[in-house]
């Protein structure tokens, strides 16, 4: 089979943050390689990428990311689930921001982190090379993964995201608590697969992102979204959504975000991953 001997502008960004956020260099060479691109083409492109050179990309999937309004955001500003009424904060349309308030009880934010505190180990991100999860120096939170429907209050929250969201539970990656300590951060990044890399199976490519924050912050520990001009600031029981997937398989670059340091205090934040397709 011929190999692929050209990258486009959308994973030349992931590698680029990828590679910020503290993955080495070696693994996304191997894991082009087994994508199929060229290995000199790999070596070559990660090398110029290391060392701040321009590379040249391919036009072939260079067409404008076009936005769709997910359903999220056909609902109005008050949304009514099974048990509790969840109010919209504030919109952006490109990238697709919603950030809401209500969307846990207080209550509940401290029983998730209860629930979380004797589990949490240094977080990971997956391995796009051996598909395993794995520490990078970008990510210096402590995090826990909850299993699908693991008990009650798991159950009642993939519920209400199901319904706020309109996609199934099944689309659900476990509920992650994330703990950041003063100074801990996760570098800018993109929540979605490198575009090169998706395979439809497990749910395919992720499409969009809840945070859920579960306490309130003293100083620092905003979610940041530095193309898009937008600082979230942590405040308990309240969220934020963004879409970043379309039904023609494109991704936004405008979706990179990070979590800034905390400066005072500390921060615990749950994440719903969402894929476009059930992973279960
Ligand atoms: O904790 C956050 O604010 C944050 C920021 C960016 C979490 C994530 N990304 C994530 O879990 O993907
Ligand atoms: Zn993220």
């Amino acid at each position: 089979m011929e190999k692929i001997m050209h990258i486009s502008s959308d994973l030349r960004d992931w590698i680029v943050q990828t590679l910020r956020s503290g993955v080495n260099p070696e693994s996304i060479v191997d894991a082009m390689i087994k994508k199929g691109f060229d290995a000199t083409f790999s070596y070559r492109t990660i090398l110029r990428i290391v060392g701040n050179q321009t590379i040249k990309t391919s036009t072939l999937s260079e067409s404008p990311y076009i936005y769709e309004i997910p359903e999220i955001g056909r609902k109005g500003n008050e949304i009514q689930t099974n048990d509790r009424i969840i109010h919209v904060l504030s919109r952006i349309n490109q990238p697709f921001i919603l950030q809401f308030e209500n969307l846990l009880s207080f209550d509940e934010c401290d029983e998730l982190i209860h629930l979380s505190k004797g589990r949490l180990l240094p977080s990971q991100i997956i391995d796009s090379k051996t598909g395993l999860v794995k520490s990078v120096s970008g990510r210096t939170s402590k995090g826990m993964y909850f299993k699908l429907g693991e008990n009650h209050l798991i159950e009642t929250i993939e519920n209400r995201i199901s319904e706020l969201t309109n996609f199934p539970i099944e689309n659900g990656e476990g509920l992650q608590v994330l703990n950041y300590q003063v100074g801990e951060e996760y570098k800018p990044h993109f929540d979605y697969f490198p575009p090169a890399s998706i395979s439809t199976h497990k749910g395919g490519q992720r499409i969009g992102t809840l945070l859920i924050y579960l306490n309130d912050v003293p100083s620092g520990g905003e979610t940041v979204f530095p193309k898009a001009g937008v600082s979230i600031v942590p405040r308990k029981g309240t969220a934020v959504y963004f879409h970043y997937g379309n039904s023609k398989g494109q991704v936004d670059r405008m979706s990179l975000h990070t979590s800034i340091p905390v400066l005072e205090g500390e921060k615990w934040v749950a994440t719903k991953w969402i894929r476009q397709g059930r992973i279960y």
